[in-house]
């Protein structure tokens, strides 16, 4: 929509009457690090009248809900953050090897007011509906706040990891105490001096809390359905010397992890682990171990494709974990047992398996002896057992990948909603777009390498390409764009071929494959050919001026 246009009550569509009422070029929904750099790329760069709704009362996305404590991020500082702008990389400074929440959510501000970017933020605005009008060719947003807004491109920027998973547990609301998921944490604190503490969960959330809560409270009690590998992170503060040395090479740090399969600034040596001899492979490991964090794992390069050498690598963290909890009997129950090693995503720690070692701190296996329900002081489990607690914890997840976007009533072409074109699990065309829905953009969507990866880097990815293809539009008066159904279906069953080619479908519990979710259609929903390749697939399509997707001008003519 031009100036002009947005001016021109002609050009509005009909069924927009009431309400505070928005006519934008561009509707961005989400403020976290993919809305943030959208909106400036889309405002600052190509001059369209864009605006971004977000559900929170400040910027931040994943890191303005996840306060609980212990929250940090598992990419290190100097790779989770923006590289569009040296400026922005020069002048942040990280403070410690891996970025805890509160840091990040300072750095996002700081980006925010660097870039001026607030004033095109409408806060506390949840999108309820996306309704596409054929007729106008416009979408056309109602948020839970009132505001109503018709927009030429609707883009997702929604985060994979947003959408809570909140177990029907029987008899919640009878529980007297408190209640929290560590995806919705208030933002005054917990205080846990002297309360006794369930945390339901061990996912990456769980194994980063429970060890914070376990110093800070009277008792916990941690109820675990499924036990989980972790490495340690050997988080340590950044010397202050760190950050001088990395601004003289930024341009390298970009280059390596544009190349990388997952968007970090390291590649696996190109060694197998089956293939080395024991006592070489043993230094390697304790090696890469004593460095801790995603790292380890690229100690090998096939740890994700060969079931022999992960189970090496499965095995080793096995020992770590005996050697590790004192109670033998404690130790058993933690082992991971049901995944190979890296197929679920692989949480790296700060003293996880050393907190059973507490006098304050119980196990409980939950899938032996599941909870029955909540009482009035408390959780009571199958066998009778009863759980007294002054706070329950869920660190139980998310509807990852496709859960948010599924509860913002997006209806497309012929009124079919994405809920519909989704039922047997998400088909898109690189992520990005879906057939039958034009105009609408997703960042780090289904199909994409998004989780697979340190997310910055495919979010600036995706926020450059589909800049790109808008720049692109506007040039040449192109009014839709809509992924072709052929397009679609083929990328769609690339994704899981790929996938198949790799151990992650031996998971078969994981939200990767969105089987955390009763009822979710099994799909692994990430690319898992890695950020490379991926980058290249997009670099052709837009070469081939966006073959794959369906473009046609003012006049309806297809372009
Ligand atoms: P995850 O990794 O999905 O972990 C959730 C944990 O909660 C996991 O241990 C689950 O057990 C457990 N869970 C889920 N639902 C239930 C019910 N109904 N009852 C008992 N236990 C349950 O979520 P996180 O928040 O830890 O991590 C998500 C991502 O955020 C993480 O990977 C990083 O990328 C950041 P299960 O394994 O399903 O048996």
């Amino acid at each position: 929509m031009t100036g002009a246009e947005k001016n021109n009550p002609q050009s509005q569509p009909k069924d927009v009457a009431a309400l505070k009422k928005l006519y934008l070029d561009a509707l961005i929904v989400g403020a976290g690090f993919s809305g943030l750099y959208q909106l400036h790329s889309l405002r600052d760069k190509l001059g369209l009248n864009v605006q971004v709704v977000e559900a929170g009362a400040g910027v931040g996305g994943t890191w303005y809900w996840n306060r609980y404590p212990g929250a940090r991020c598992d990419s290190e500082s100097h790779t989770y953050c923006y590289y569009f702008s040296k400026e922005l990389l020069k002048e942040w400074r990280w403070s410690e090897r891996y970025p805890g929440q509160a840091e990040i959510l300072r750095y996002l501000n700081f980006c925010t007011s660097k870039l001026d970017l607030s004033r095109s933020i409408n806060f506390n605005q949840r999108v309820i509906s996306a309704i596409w009008n054929e007729q106008n060719k416009r979408w056309v947003i109602k948020t839970n706040a009132g505001l109503l807004i018709a927009a030429r491109y609707l883009i997702t920027a929604v985060g994979c990891l947003s959408s809570t998973n909140m177990p029907n547990i029987s008899g919640q609301s009878t529980f007297k105490g408190e209640l929290y998921h560590t995806g919705q944490w208030p933002h005054k604190g917990v205080d846990f001096t002297d309360k006794t503490v369930v945390i339901i969960g061990t996912g990456s959330t769980g194994i980063q809390t429970i060890p914070i809560v376990a110093k800070h409270s009277k008792h916990l009690t941690v109820l675990q359905r499924t036990p989980n590998f972790s490495v340690p992170a050997r988080n340590a503060p950044l010397d202050p010397s760190y950050h001088e040395k990395f601004c003289d090479e930024i341009n390298t740090w970009q280059k390596k992890m544009l190349k990388s399969r997952h968007g970090h600034p390291w590649t696996a040596p190109p060694r197998k682990l089956y293939k080395v001899a024991k006592k070489d492979r043993d230094v390697i490991l304790e090696k890469a171990w004593k460095t801790g964090g995603l790292r380890f794992r690229e100690s090998f390069n096939d740890i994700l494709i060969d079931e022999q050498s992960n189970k090496i690598m499965s095995d080793f963290i096995r020992t770590k974990i005996l050697d590790t909890v004192d109670d033998p009997i404690i130790g058993e129950s933690l082992l991971p047992v049901d995944h190979p090693f890296g197929t679920k995503r692989p949480p790296i720690d700060t003293n996880y398996f050393e907190t059973f070692n507490r006098d304050n701190v119980d196990l409980v296996d939950i899938k032996q002896n599941p909870i029955k329900k909540f009482e009035n002081r408390g959780l009571e489990l199958e066998d009778g057992r009863y759980i007294t607690a002054d706070i329950v914890i869920f660190a139980t997840g998310f509807d990852a990948m496709s859960g948010a976007l599924l509860k913002m009533g997006i209806v497309g072409h012929q009124s079919l909603s994405l809920d519909e074109a989704w039922k047997e699990g998400p088909t898109t065309f690189l992520g990005l777009g879906v057939h039958k829905f034009p105009n609408l953009f997703i960042i780090t969507g289904p199909g994409s390498p998004s989780v697979l990866t340190n997310m910055p880097r495919a979010i600036e990815q995706h926020v450059d390409w589909i800049t790109s293809l808008l720049r692109y539009c506007e040039a040449y008066n192109i009014v839709t764009v809509e992924a072709e159904k052929e397009a679609m279906l083929n990328w769609t069953s690339h994704v899981t071929s790929v996938a198949n080619q790799t151990l992650f479908p031996k998971a078969n519990h994981s939200w990767y494959l969105g089987a955390n979710i009763p009822g979710k259609p099994r799909t692994f929903m990430p690319y898992a050919d890695g950020l490379d390749k991926y980058q290249s697939y997009c670099v052709l399509i837009a070469e081939r001026k966006y073959s794959g997707f369906k473009m046609m001008d003012e006049k309806h003519d297809q372009k």
